[in-house]
Parts: structure tokens; sequence; C-alpha cells
């Protein structure tokens, strides 16, 4: 192949060799990586690869397009295939006590502005304890299976939905062109208890419960194992849909689902009252012991779906619906041991070591004991029997000990004032404000502690922050050990340092030629990186996924986010109001923002991680709306609806909301008592419009 030198490429030249040798690569990634079928050399890969880094370094301004392209390198082959799900998979917000129901329906009241005369309808069903389920129907044509996965992409079970005899291929009646229904996938308690029989009379190790019994038989790869055990469905929820809403209301929604001829839960009520929600729970955990299928609660939900959509999200859940669960299982067992874990922040965790026990069907070995006031404040000591408490999905926790059962001579725990992974000093430092010591005892070392680097490292390569493939909890423990990866830099130079050292990677234990290579791609792939998986990554202190997402957002850029933040702690009161102005950004988070880029070492892993990695801004929200990219400020009284929905509503549009007017603002939303910032907004010449006026600019 005869090519020019790179240097002489005209821009257009360039562009067109570049995408094609894109795509060229991509093709050959495919190949390698998802068919283990490779048509050309090792060779002869690298050196398209060069020729495609050559182009890129000499022409950056082709890097935005480069994503699409890095990123096919390194999608291993998978079990099956993945379904993006067009409408994300939500997860329910979880209530325990009656007073929690009524606080729910409190705040949904208070959002929509909806006085406490007006009346308010819910649906009531029971939450099955199954795996989430999204199948697609096109006229009326079973299409598509989909399992929840991680809310946004699933695994194709098409072939598996397709066995369960409840689930119709056809659809009856008048349905929309598309239509993609939700519910659970379960296994009814008989069924479940005649599966583990054969299980057992064949040899093989029964199920733990029929939610697990359910999961295992829907995640077969061979259909015709799915299609012998007896699973079965309700449908509650829905996905995208074209085409005419068969109804208004979730009552309404689930009721067409029934008359298409899905199954549906006979115990879905609609309620206009606490009361009623109430005494609803109370039915259902009555009949709980005969209905013949696991739940582990009650569903909540507003009725009418117009609301639904006025009441949107907070993070992945529906601000209009809530998980009443059951109260937790409990069961008494040894405490064997107390073990410190070191945390990503240094924080000392105390974990109770457990002689393993069957709470609820599952099996407890470990549960959390919170902190060190915790361990003090219910006397846990090594050698007590304790009572484990699980419920649902969260860690189980020790919530007493039975004191008549301790064992002569058991000491008090003493909590230790040493940190267990490096030695440094561990301590509670003092809240300023409060003058209270923290409740986390921490380790002082920072990143010299082994433990607080390893849980960085970790948390930077994993599954929602960098998503590295390959480079799991075990592989940065071995690496960092051996001190092979011990910033997040390293990771970006491993394949290069590799190239140089005598001592490969291939030839380490659990290592190959061809896992290496699948490693070095996917590290590569992530040298394009969403600017909110990137700031997460990072690991500040208090900065989950929603708040890093709500930085990408509002910031575009890490430049924009350091400037701000560096600007912040040099008491800059503007750009620290910028931050506390961001929906759902209190002064705690902003603090620890700014105490993360007040560091010089983190500053300086930023500057050497930039050279390796290109974040790339998120999509906005909605990319076109009157009011997208604009700064907006509500003041004064506003009449149709909540502050919080007014927020809600202008940042699902794409605007920024601030607390303060400033020259940056764009838009004043005054209602009647304005007072301050409507002067402000006089005088630094910012536009003011009625409420009314901004239903009017946003189409509402
Ligand atoms: O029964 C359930 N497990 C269940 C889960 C019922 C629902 O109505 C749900 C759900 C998860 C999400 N609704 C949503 C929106």
């Amino acid at each position: 192949m005869s090519r020019l030198p790179v240097e002489q490429l005209l821009p257009m030249e360039a562009h067109l060799e570049w995408q094609a040798l894109g795509q060229e690569l991509a093709a050959h990634d495919i190949r390698y990586h998802q068919q283990d079928a490779p048509v050309i050399s090792d060779a002869d890969y690298d050196a398209l690869r060069r020729r495609y880094d050559a182009i890129l370094a000499a022409f950056p301004e082709l890097q935005r397009q480069a994503t699409a392209i890095a990123r096919v390198g390194a999608k291993p082959s998978e079990r099956f295939s993945k379904i993006r799900h067009v409408v994300p998979m939500l997860s329910l917000a979880n209530t325990f006590s009656d007073e929690e129901v009524g606080e729910f329906v409190d705040r949904v009241r208070r959002f929509l502005d909806w006085p406490e005369a007006r009346e308010l309808t819910f649906t009531a069903e029971p939450k099955i304890d199954g795996l989430s389920c999204s199948i697609r129907y096109e006229k009326g044509l079973l299409t598509k299976a989909a399992t929840r996965g991680d809310g946004e992409e699933g695994e194709d079970v098409t072939a598996n939905v397709r066995t369960i005899r409840s689930i119709p291929q056809r659809l009856r009646g008048d349905v929309p062109s598309v239509l993609e229904v939700r519910g659970e996938v379960y296994m009814a308690t008989a069924d479940f208890l005649a599966l583990n029989a054969r299980q057992e009379a064949d040899g093989k190790p029964p199920f733990a419960n029929p939610r697990n019994a359910a999961a295992g038989s829907l995640r077969q790869l061979d259909p015709s194992i799915t299609a012998s055990r007896p699973l079965t469905f309700f449908a509650y929820a829905w996905g995208a849909i074209e085409g005419d809403l068969p109804s208004e209301t979730q009552s309404g929604m689930v009721a067409a689902f029934g008359s298409m001829g899905l199954p549906v839960n006979p115990l879905t009520k609609r309620c206009v009252s606490v009361e009623e929600m109430i005494a609803h729970y109370r039915l259902i955990e009555e009949k709980r012991p005969t209905l013949g299928y696991d739940i582990d609660g009650v569903v909540y939900k507003v009725d009418d779906l117009a609301l639904q959509q006025r009441l949107g999200f907070i993070s992945r859940s529906p601000r209009w619906a809530t998980a009443r669960k059951f109260p937790a299982e409990q069961a008494r067992t040894v405490l064997l041991d107390i073990d410190i874990q070191v945390g990503r922040t240094g924080a000392l965790t105390p974990v109770a070591k457990l002689q393993p026990i069957t709470v609820g069907g599952v099996v407890v070995s470990n549960a959390t004991l919170h902190n060190e006031d915790e361990i003090a404040r219910k006397d846990v000591r090594v050698g007590d029997t304790v009572i484990v408490q699980r419920a649902g999905d969260v860690i189980p926790q020790i919530v007493a000990v039975v004191l008549e059962q301790r064992p002569e001579g058991a000491k008090a725990y003493e909590f230790p004032h040493l940190c267990p992974a490096c030695g440094s000093h561990a301590v509670r430092e003092i809240d300023p404000k409060t003058g209270e010591a923290e409740v986390a005892r921490r380790c002082t070392a920072g990143l010299i502690c082994p433990a607080q680097a390893t849980e960085r490292l970790k948390h930077f390569a994993s599954r929602n922050a960098f998503d590295i493939e390959g480079l799991g909890d075990k592989q940065i423990e071995a690496f960092y050990s051996d001190g092979i990866i011990t910033r997040p830099r390293d990771i970006f130079t491993l394949e290069a340092r590799d190239a140089r050292s005598l001592k490969k990677l291939k030839d380490r234990e659990g290592y190959g030629e061809t896992s290496v290579k699948k490693l070095f791609a996917a590290i590569v792939a992530r040298r394009y990186v969403a600017l909110n998986r990137f700031i997460f990554g990072l690991g500040i202190r208090h900065v989950g996924e929603t708040t890093a997402k709500q930085l990408a957002r509002h910031f575009g850029s890490i430049q924009r986010l350091r400037e701000v933040a560096v600007q912040a702690s040099a008491d800059g009161e503007v750009a620290k109001a910028e931050l506390t102005g961001i929906d759902g950004i209190g002064p705690i988070l902003a603090g620890s923002i700014v105490d993360f880029f007040g560091e010089a070492h983190n500053l300086e892993e930023l500057d050497a991680l930039m050279a390796y990695v290109t974040p790339e801004a998120m999509e906005a929200v909605a990319a076109e709306s009157p009011v997208s990219g604009k700064t907006v400020v509500f003041t004064g009284a506003l009449e149709r609806m909540s502050r919080d929905e007014a927020k809600a509503m202008a940042e699902r549009l794409g605007a920024k909301v601030s607390g303060s007017v400033s020259k940056k603002t764009d838009l004043v939303v005054a209602g009647p008592g304005a007072g301050s910032k409507l002067a402000d907004a006089k005088k630094h010449g910012v536009e003011v419009i009625s409420e009314d006026e901004w239903f009017e600019r946003v189409g509402g």
C-alpha cells in the first residue's frame, strides 16, 4: 500500500481516508472481538490502526467523529446480545411505613401544588418478586423482548419469552402500531417447588427462591430449557408506544392490556385517599400467603398520566410512584468477626462476618455494622448471637444482640484508630459548622493508602464510570500490588509500557495473547468517554451518577467545571453560587467538589489523564427547546406549578435554573410578590416574563 505521508495529506483527503480506515477497523474489531474470526494478521491490523491514529494526530478536528469507531473495539461477545431500551426501564423508590406512604402523597401534592381538598387518585397493586421484562409488539405481533438489565440496556431474551405460554404472540383488538409492554416474569410457588424437586432428583442444585428460579430460567441460552420451566407474567407498565395511547390513566392502561390478552394482576385497585392506599396494602399483606406467587410489597402510582408526566423523575425513579415494602425478614446467627474495610474516601467501614444463615430465602454471611457509634450503641461483640435483618435488595443489617446468649469473656469491641490497610492514623473529623465529629473514621493517608488508591482505581474503571471491560476489582488489586497500575493514567499507558517491558502481561497468570489484546482494546475504546462518566469516575466525594450527569450537563466540559471549582475555592462567591445553583447540589456537595479541585495531586492527575482521554459532552436533554441552554431564574409566587416543578420542567427543556440573577441570567420568570430579584433583572437588563408567558413560550 503506497500511501502519502500523513503530513502531505490535504484536509479533505485526510477526512476521506480516515473515515474509510475507521470503517475498516470497526469491521475488523467486530470480526476479532465479537465473532472470534479475524481476517487479517495482527501486524496488518496494527499498521491500519497506526495510520488511523497518525491521521487523527495530524488532523485533530476529526476527533469529534472518532467516538463511534473507538467504541466498537472492546465489545466482547456476550452470552446474549443487548437491546437498548428506547424508554429507560425505571426502578421504584421504596417506602417502609404508613407514615412514609403519607409523606409520598404529600410530596406529590406539593410538587403539583394540588390542594388537600382536590381529589387525587392513585393505583395500588402487589409488587411481584420476579424480574422485569420489556416486550415489544409491532402491529400486535410480538417482535422483541428484553430484560431490564441496568435500565438502559438489557439482554435480548426474545426466543425465551416466546416460550412463556401466558404471554400472547399476538395481541387482541385495537392496539397501537408499536407497543412495548412491561411487566414481571415470575414463577408461581407450586411450580417453583416442583422444579426444585426435579432439580434435586436430577442431582442438580436447587434454586434459592422463585425469583432466582425465574431469572435462571429466562436467562437460558437454550430456549428449549426456558420452555420446560413454568414461567408466567403480569403486565403493569409500558415503554415506547406509537399510535394512540389506549387510555389516559394508569389503571386504564393496565385494563387495556388485559383486554388485549395480556395477564394483569387482579388485585390492582384505584385509591382516592391515603387511608384507602394503606387499607389496600393491609389487604394484600393478608392475602400474601395464599396468592401462590411471591410478592415483596405494594406499588403505588399516580393514576392520571398527564400528572405522571408533570411529576417526572428523580434520578432513575419516577416521582409519581413508590414501592411500599413488606417488613424485613430476620434471623439469628453468630457474629464470627468484625472486618474493617477501607473505602475510596478512606472511611473505615465495619463489616460483620456471620455464620452463614438463610434470611427470607437468601444466604447471608456478611452484614453492615454501619460505623463505630452503631457498634458501641448496640454493644456488638465478636462471638455474640445477633439478629440479622434483610429487606428487599438492601445490604443485610444487624439490628440487635441477643444478650442472654453472650459467651463468657466476650470483650467490648474496640474500633481501630489506625488504618488496617496502611497503618496511618484514622480520625473522625470535626464538622466546623456543628462542632460534632463525623460518623466515619477516616484514614488520613489519602492516595498513599493502598486501600484508598485501589478503591479509587476500581471506581474509575467500574461499570458506571469508565467501564473498562477486563479491568475489574480483582485485576486492579493484582496490578496495583505489582505496581503496574497505581494511578488512573497508568491504565492508559499500560499497553506502551507493556511493549517495552520484559515481563509481558500475556505471561501473567490468568492472561494470554487474546485476553491482553482485549484488555488493551477495551482501554483504547475508553479514550473517548462521556463527560458524565468521566466526572463520576474521578470519585469526588458525594458525587454519584446523577450529580455527575448534572455537572456534565451544566458545565459541558471538564475544563469549565474545574475553572469554576478552582475559583470557588479561592472564595469566589459567584463561582460558588453557580455550583449551588445546579438542581440537587447543596453546600455539602459543592464543598466536596471544591475540595477535590483544591488538591494539587488531583489536578496533576487530571492533567495527566487529559493527555490520553477525551471526555465528550453529553447530548442536551431536549436538543431544541425555546429555552435550551438558557439560564432561568424563577421568583415570586408561582400559581400554576410549584417551585420544584418549575425547576424540573426548565431542566427537562435543557435550561439551567439559577437561584440568583446576574448578568449571565437570560430569563427571569416572575410571579406576584417578586422583589429584589426583579430589581436585579432590571439592573442587568435581563428579560422578565410572567408565569403564563413562560407556558406560552415552552408550549405548555
Ligand atoms: O410488580 C413489580 N415488581 C412492579 C415493578 C410493578 C410496577 O408497577 C412497577 C415496577 C417497576 C417499575 N412499575 C414501575 C414503573
